[in-house]
């Protein structure tokens, strides 16, 4: 049993992806005894073996330690602990709610080893009343304990919310030491999950109660999604009004309280287009600005590919080739740059559509994919140099770091569009 204040002694975390598995793993290198669940037996048999399943720099090192101190073991189905933390995906259904069907699993797979004193956190990224909707399911499945709408601090089962925000990429940095946002259902679950993150974290706890908790994050990631629509925005009307969008932008962030994002091809990633649909789905009438910057960031990679339509057959044009016979190269697949990540990612939606309808030869450069890998169908991976020397239009998508080598001589002849201002910027 975990009282306020104390440190749990087992910790069960619950979906082991990309944040529950750095999770686990960094709660066992501070000592806790982890049980890492998931659903997927292939990634629990790798863990167990002292491997990862995902790709996250410094993540392996931390994983084969931990398994191997005996202080993280990964199951199947939920087993007893101190305090359980939920890291379950909920991606948005077709008409863009709140899929929350893994977290009501957790909660149905969990609820029979629940004893009085145990402590749950939800970290995963929810719409507000999540936290409040799984201690209902908790209760309906455990009649016999008491829960914080009806009994508060006095309650068996504790509950808070607790938002991830780390950076793919960057996660075993962030993930100690960013602030953490903590929502209990009552202030000794505050305290309780405060304990357990200071277990391993050297940012501060910020305490509140779970709904704004769970605003918080969905606002954090809209903020992002609105400034990043405002820049896509601005490359429209620059295009229209024959303004180099990227000096603008240099321009205007001189001013001192001017802040401009970049426009790019779309905005990807299985966060930044995803939690604002969390607020719109909540409050329709009242989230007009974040809806349309959800559609203005999912318009652009639509603009992008009639830009590319229009830029091949200007080269057909001036080539005097056939549109059969104009070469297209597209520069990067990842959904940003210097990452190898393509889900969801506008520059591999573009390049997919280019190389489905081109009747002639399209290559795809993605630095960060294996050369043997085959990521868009009619299209083929080639090295950087060949596929700029063979191409007619170069269709540049990600601001991978050896693109920004590229040279004028290189595009001698060419005709481009570039969605990240490697090269008109
Ligand atoms: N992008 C632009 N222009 C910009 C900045 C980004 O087009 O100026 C695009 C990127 O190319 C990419 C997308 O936006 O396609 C998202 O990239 P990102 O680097 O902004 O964010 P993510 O999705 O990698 O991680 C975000 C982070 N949230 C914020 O920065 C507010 C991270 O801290 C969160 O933990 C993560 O979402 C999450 O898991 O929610």
């Amino acid at each position: 049993m975990q009282q306020p204040g104390q440190q749990p002694q087992t910790v069960s975390v619950i979906g082991l992806g990309y944040i529950g598995l750095p999770t686990a793993a960094v709660l066992a290198k501070n000592g806790v005894n982890v049980i890492g669940v998931d659903v997927n037996a292939s990634a629990v048999a790798t863990i167990n073996a002292g491997d990862i399943h995902i790709v996250e720099p410094g993540l392996a090192d931390v994983v084969k330690r931990a398994v191997h101190d005996g202080l993280l073991r990964a199951v199947t189905s939920p087993e007893p602990a101190d305090a359980y933390v939920i890291t379950v995906p909920t991606p948005f259904t077709a008409d863009y709610d709140a899929d929350l069907s893994y977290i009501k699993a957790a909660a149905q797979a969990l609820a029979p080893h629940l004893s009085a004193g145990n402590l749950i956190i939800l970290e995963s990224t929810s719409p507000v009343g999540t936290t409040e909707q799984l201690a209902d399911w908790l209760a309906e499945a455990r009649p016999d304990l008491s829960f914080p709408k009806t009994h508060g601090d006095d309650a068996d089962i504790q509950l808070a919310y607790c938002p991830e925000r780390v950076l793919p990429g960057q996660v075993m940095h962030e993930l100690v030491q960013n602030d953490r946002v903590i929502g209990g259902l009552s202030a000794k679950a505050n305290a309780q999950a405060t304990a357990l993150y200071n277990t391993f974290l050297k940012g501060d706890c910020l305490l509140t109660n779970a709904r704004t908790a769970e605003m918080a994050k969905l606002t954090e990631n809209s903020f992002r999604d609105v400034n990043i629509a405002f820049a896509n925005e601005l490359s429209l009307i620059c295009d229209h009004l024959s303004i180099n969008v990227w000096e603008l932008i240099r321009l205007a962030n001189h001013h001192p309280r001017v802040n401009i994002l970049q426009p790019g091809p779309g905005v990807g990633g299985h966060c930044i287009a995803v939690d604002p649909w969390f607020i719109v789905a909540s409050a329709p009438e009242q989230a007009r600005m974040i809806r349309t910057a959800r559609e203005v960031n999912d318009f652009k990679p639509d603009w992008v590919y009639q830009q590319v339509q229009r830029t091949i057959q200007a080269a057909a044009q001036q080539t005097g080739k056939a549109v059969d016979a104009v070469n297209v190269t597209c520069l990067g697949l990842a959904f940003k740059a210097n990452i190898d990540d393509l889900r969801e990612s506008p520059a591999l939606a573009i390049a997919q559509r280019i190389a489905a309808a081109h009747s002639g030869t399209t290559m795809v450069v993605e630095p960060n994919l294996p050369a043997t890998a085959q990521p868009v169908a009619n299209a083929t991976l080639t090295a950087l140099d060949e596929a700029l020397s063979e191409a007619d239009v170069v269709v540049l998508l990600v601001d991978h770091t050896p693109f920004k080598a590229i040279t004028r001589a290189q595009l001698e002849g060419k005709l481009w569009v570039d969605t990240r201002g490697l090269i008109d910027g």
